[in-house]
């Protein structure tokens, strides 16, 4: 007999999920009732439940274990038939979405809190996927999180723990638990998009790379698919085994994180090419011999040439980037005659230009990389892309790189971090930056000319929907633009973005300091937004 509780419980305050799922500290998550209410406010939203395949599984981050137990037996209190995991509760976040898709799943959980560190004062997330593999789209998450402020009770089957460290099924309650290999599906499908063959005989005549998985869920990934079917050299794959708390790092690859890699590839011994992973393996560092990939560039570079890997060589039916991405990518749509869209930041609103093959590439500025194969973004993905287009063009990165800027002229980029600000004076000097939007326009800074500047809000192409709020954006004469806006994704205090673009078409010009070729915008933006005054900092806590 099954035994399932209801357990009684009142709403928690400050349950809204952010731009990827919610996010807070592990002792948030530790209080009583904190997750369960969560999870059950997702099945109370979720119409057909009952019967349903859900597929769970997270970056393998301190409380990971526990939360997943506490779902599967939630799950199955409420309907759900059956239930797949990823052994050791592992999945990245691309291969949830595979997963999902690959079996035609209901929906399913990732247990991560992406780039943010781990630990038991670390950092850890929720988050739903729906039945096409991507995040739940806005109007489910707003449900969601009505939800969470009347809940009063929620179902869980009185049962042991599942053992998940076999491959195997075990029943708990009316449902049964699958636990499955983490990295085939997804490997199967990345044999499918890629020429394997190609890449393989890529690294037989000697190109070498490494690929930095930061101690994070890529590292079975990038071991079974780099060097077990590509045949790189082991050791190619380095902080390869998944950790709780990521060996005390920031598994975020970016140039401040993943610094031992950046002093690798700047070295006189560098590979040929250099990656790295996040957290939950959706986010994606390439950099080649002494040159870092700004993502908005690799983004622009994989769209010209994605036509040279197998699961592209039909064409891009269309390109879409989050709005801080610089327009890069904009100049190869443009140039192919493809569409472009500009949609908010977050992944979920790449989902419904998916599904309706208006897009196939996609990216954010934040080193997301994706395409129509998966609904999330996918970091070994991009660099399996990169290694096909290397083994094709027979090039270095960098040769590839500066041949795209002088094609197509260079979108110099960069994204200034405040981290930790005080929330009311961040709220403060965004509400004032919004005050003034319409006086901007013909202002001088320097000798940049203010061209218009809005806060940018989404009409969804597809439904319709409209996502207001989304960031303030400055358009200068020339091309260039200053975005400012609010993390969704942070746990302490706000974090301020200010993203920086700057239109180079002089190939002269290309191998300027980014930061100096920045220089004047650098000083508009603390000049239109105070942030020196509002945030009391003189610099950036991260500048990437
Ligand atoms: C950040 C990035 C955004 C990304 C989000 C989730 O959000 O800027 O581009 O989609 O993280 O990434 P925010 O609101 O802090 O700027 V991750 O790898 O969760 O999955
Ligand atoms: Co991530």
């Amino acid at each position: 007999m099954t035994s399932i509780s209801t357990v009684k419980t009142t709403p928690i305050a400050g349950q809204r999920p952010g731009t990827s799922g919610l996010r807070k500290k592990v002792p948030v998550f530790q209080e009583p009732h904190y997750l369960e209410n969560f999870v059950q406010s997702v099945f109370d939203c979720l119409e057909g439940i009952e019967g349903a395949t859900l597929v769970i599984g997270g970056d393998g981050r301190y409380h990971n274990a526990e939360a997943i137990q506490t779902i599967l037996k939630m799950a199955a209190a409420n309907g759900a038939v059956r239930l797949l995991v990823g052994r050791d509760g592992l999945l990245s976040t691309p291969a949830v979405s595979a997963v999902i898709r690959a079996r035609k799943a209901y929906g399913g959980f990732i247990l991560s809190a992406s780039h943010n560190p781990g630990g038991p004062k670390g950092d850890f997330g929720i988050k739903y996927n729906i039945g096409n593999g991507g995040p739940a789209p806005e109007k489910v998450t707003e449900a969601v999180y009505v939800r969470t402020q009347a809940i009063d009770a929620y179902r869980i089957v009185e049962a042991p723990d599942v053992d998940l460290s076999a491959i195997g099924s075990t029943a708990i309650g009316d449902a049964t638990v699958e636990v499955i290999d983490p990295v085939a599906d997804y490997k199967a499908l990345m044999a499918q998009l890629f020429d394997f063959a190609r890449i393989r005989s890529m690294f037989e005549s000697g190109f070498r790379m490494r690929f930095d998985a930061m101690h994070a869920v890529t590292g079975p990934y990038a071991k079974a698919i780099l060097e077990d079917a590509l045949g790189a050299p082991a050791g190619t794959v380095i902080n390869g085994t998944p950790l709780p708390d990521f060996g005390g790092g920031h598994p975020d690859p970016n140039l401040v994180h993943a610094a031992e890699l950046v002093a690798v590839m700047a070295g006189a011994d560098a590979p040929d090419l250099g990656a790295a992973s996040d957290g939950d393996g959706d986010r994606n560092l390439i950099l080649g011999q002494n040159l870092f990939v700004t993502p908005s560039d690799s983004l622009a570079v994989l769209a010209a040439n994605a036509h040279l890997a197998p699961g592209y060589a039909g064409g891009l039916k269309g390109v879409a980037r989050s709005m801080p991405t610089s327009q890069a990518v904009d100049r190869v749509a443009k140039e192919m005659g493809i569409g472009c869209f500009e949609t908010p930041t977050g992944w979920k609103f790449f989902g419904n230009l998916l599904d309706a093959g208006m897009a196939t590439l996609c990216g954010e500025e934040s080193a997301g990389t994706g395409s129509d194969h998966v609904r999330e973004k996918d970091g070994l993905w991009a660099v399996l892309l990169w290694l096909n287009i290397l083994a094709v063009r027979q090039e270095p990165v960098t040769d590839i790189v500066r041949a795209h800027w002088r094609q197509f002229g260079r979108n110099v980029y960069s994204r200034h971090d405040y981290e930790g600000v005080d929330s009311d004076a961040a709220g403060r000097l965004m509400s004032e930056l919004k005050s003034k939007l319409d006086s901007l326009a013909g202002t001088t800074h320097g000798d940049l000319a203010v061209e218009r500047a809005d806060d940018f809000a989404y009409r969804d192409p597809v439904d319709q929907s409209v996502s207001a709020n989304q960031g303030v954006r400055i358009f200068f004469e020339g091309g260039s633009r200053i975005v400012f806006r609010l993390s969704g994704t942070g746990t302490e205090g706000a974090t301020l973005r200010v993203y920086l673009e700057r239109y180079q078409p002089d190939p002269a010009r290309h191998d300027d300091e980014p930061q100096a070729a920045l220089a004047d915008l650098i000083r508009a933006a603390d000049g239109i937004a105070g942030i020196r005054c509002h945030t009391g900092r003189d610099k950036p806590t991260v500048i990437t």
